[in-house]
């Protein structure tokens, strides 16, 4: 069903490695649950549509370079009013101006190296998952996808 579910990651880099697990207990103790979850390596292109959305920025390629630096982990979240709420834990983008609680502001440093990704609609969640998530990962034999909408 629309609106329960979200799609995150972890981005890469150690200082985000050493606390996945403190990562994934804020997520689970915020009462989402992981429906689906994977580490990845992203290339270049993957990134670079990924973030497309950001073509123009002056930050573009960083973000690219950033992002294919290391493994991602990435995952499918469920929650009642999941996109809003998750955006809510995460925190604002640059970790200075976000809220204490937040999972950018216990653990970023700075912006461009901000932690977590999470997505900021539901339609952006079911394209962001179905970006991760294969074909078979997200429906079962009778074309019911398990992220609860369809994509
Ligand atoms: O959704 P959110 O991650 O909070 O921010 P976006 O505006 O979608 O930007 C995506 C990503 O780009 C952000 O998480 C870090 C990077 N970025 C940056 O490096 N410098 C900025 N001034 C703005 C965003
Ligand atoms: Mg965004």
């Amino acid at each position: 069903q629309k609106g329960t579910f979200t799609f995150t990651m972890i981005k890469p880099g150690e200082e985000n490695q050493d606390y996945v697990g403190e990562i994934l207990t804020m997520i689970h103790e915020a009462g989402f649950r992981i429906q689906a979850m994977k580490m990845v390596r992203l290339r270049t292109k993957q990134a670079e549509m990924f973030y497309r959305h950001l073509s123009d920025q002056p930050f573009y390629q960083d973000v690219v370079k950033y992002m294919t630096s290391g493994p991602v982990i990435a995952a499918v979240l469920e929650k009642e009013n999941a996109v809003v709420d998750y955006r809510k834990l995460i925190g604002a983008t640059d970790p200075t101006k976000a809220e204490e609680g937040t999972i950018r502001k216990r653990f970023a440093k700075s912006t461009d190296r901000n932690v977590v990704h999470g997505s900021d609609s539901d339609d952006n969640a079911a394209e962001e998952a179905s970006f991760f998530f294969s074909f078979s990962e997200r429906y079962n034999k009778d074309g019911h996808c398990f992220f609860g909408w369809g994509k």
